[in-house]
């Protein structure tokens, strides 16, 4: 009890904060303390309008009745049971329920905590796959420039965020990258997909090819849409064109749809907005509104009974988590699921999505806004960094926003928005206008 004492109730010190300036925070800190459908409760009593769903994650709004309800009466009834040789049933439904809504032949799940956790299971099972196939010649991994995989070794070794993967030594080696498919200069303030340089842009892949040889690649991990690294919206055609080059040397595709999952397209999945199947769709986020971590990795048929050959009593994959389909995470998924379907959610977006982008690109021609980008309720305002001072006029607008009652995000000089799938047009009225009053007045 003694070493206790010291600990005052509002301390900060303690706690490390991710992703944060600690420093800075601590000395000014933002607090929320309770949060309903579209909006969040500050410390100091105000309400503030959510413009990115949580962390692109709380996808129906916060609270919603039917999610809480069944985390507390998960709570009560079981808790937790072992993840490793033993089942209980909602994590099996679950991943029924997964299935039913996912692309077509997607039709088995592995559980993880988080996006980071689905993209290392993710990375595992293609190597795996490729061993067990008797190919065990393809060891490397592409990923993507700018691309955001979380923040464990695999994630960052294919990620493509320089400060994400400095500090940290060698990484994964067999990794390397494609280009990003951001093109500054050529393609600014496009509404939606850019006609022209799809195919050209995945054709790099064909020289990563030819440079590695096929035999030696198991799978190329993208973003259907990168979203952290500030929202670079793909070319018409690029996708379909990395599926189709993918395909033909025999190498895995991974969409990590940690972002893109559950409706934010307006589709249930990027996978389905784009038209294109990958062979492993990763998610997180999404899947139980953002409410209690949880991840899910879908694999195709062909991935899944590639490992159940055998003996029956030896394990197939030796991978797993002590949370994998935890039982009140199962709950809290299957509940999101049916929220989702009742409010019609996973299709929403692509109702609004043409007032969204109206209300976006209305911004262009405010002081210091150098490009917008949209798709489905995605939406990055880019603005011109102050000389010598990148990310400052950026984040400068983010905690005006706070003050000013919206929730925004910033990375970089970039202002992304993601909001819950349930906002109204009024809403993004009052989104959109209150960050045009707050362009006109910044640095
Ligand atoms: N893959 C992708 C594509 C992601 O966007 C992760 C993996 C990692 O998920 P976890 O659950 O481990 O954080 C992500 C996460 C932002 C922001 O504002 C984006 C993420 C997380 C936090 C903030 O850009 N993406
Ligand atoms: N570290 C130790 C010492 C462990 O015993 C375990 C799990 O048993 C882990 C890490 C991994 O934890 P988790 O399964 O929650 O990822």
């Amino acid at each position: 009890m003694s070493d206790r004492r010291n600990v005052t109730p509002n301390d900060l010190s303690a706690f490390w904060m991710p992703f944060t300036a600690n420093r800075q925070f601590k000395k000014a800190p933002r607090m929320f303390v309770g949060a309903k459908d579209m909006h969040y409760t500050t410390s100091d009593g105000r309400k503030v309008l959510d413009g990115t769903a949580g962390l692109w994650c709380v996808n129906a709004g916060h609270c919603r009745p039917k999610i809480v309800e069944a985390i507390q009466e998960q709570a009560a009834e079981l808790d937790y049971a072992p993840a490793f040789q033993m089942g209980h049933p909602k994590a099996f439904e679950l991943a029924n329920a997964l299935v039913s809504i996912a692309p077509e032949g997607l039709n088995h799940v592995l559980y993880t905590n988080s996006g980071s956790e689905s993209v290392e299971t993710a990375l595992k099972v293609a190597l795996a796959y490729h061993k067990v196939k008797g190919d065990a010649g393809r060891f490397r991994l592409i990923g993507r420039e700018r691309g955001y995989h979380g923040v464990n070794f695999g994630g960052i070794s294919v990620g493509g965020i320089v400060t994400n993967r400095k500090m940290f030594g060698t990484l994964l080696t067999g990794v390397d990258h494609m280009p990003h498919t951001h093109t500054p200069g050529k393609n600014q303030f496009t509404r939606g997909e850019r006609e022209m340089g799809g195919e050209d842009l995945a054709s790099e892949l064909e020289r990563i090819v030819t440079l590695h040889d096929a035999s030696t690649i198991a799978a190329v991990i993208v973003e259907p849409v990168a979203g952290s690294t500030g929202v670079l919206i793909p070319p018409k055609g690029y996708l379909q064109k990395l599926r189709e080059i993918t395909k033909k040397h025999g190498i895995l595709l991974i969409f990590d749809e940690v972002i893109t999952g559950f409706g934010r397209l307006g589709t249930p999945f990027a996978a389905d907005y784009f038209g294109v199947t990958p062979d492993i769709l990763v998610t997180a986020k999404g899947l139980t509104n953002g409410v209690i971590p949880m991840g899910a990795v879908l694999v195709s048929s062909e991935i899944h009974d590639a490992f159940m050959q055998g003996p029956e009593h030896v394990i197939e994959f030796m991978h797993g988590y002590t949370y994998s389909g935890n039982p009140i995470a199962s709950a809290a998924g299957l509940a999101t699921l049916e929220t989702y379907k009742e409010e019609g959610l996973l299709t929403r977006g692509a109702e609004l999505a043409p007032y969204w982008a109206d209300a976006l690109h209305s911004l262009k021609g405010l002081p210091h806004v150098i490009d917008i980008r949209n798709l489905g309720l995605i939406g990055a305002i880019e603005l011109e960094p102050i000389a010598g001072a990148p990310t400052k006029r950026a984040f400068a607008a983010f905690v005006k926003a706070f003050e000013t009652g919206i929730l925004i995000r910033t990375t970089g000089d970039i202002i992304a928005m993601s909001p819950p799938l349930i906002i109204s047009k009024a809403q993004i009225d009052e989104l959109i206008g209150t960050l045009a009053g707050i362009l006109k007045t910044l640095e």
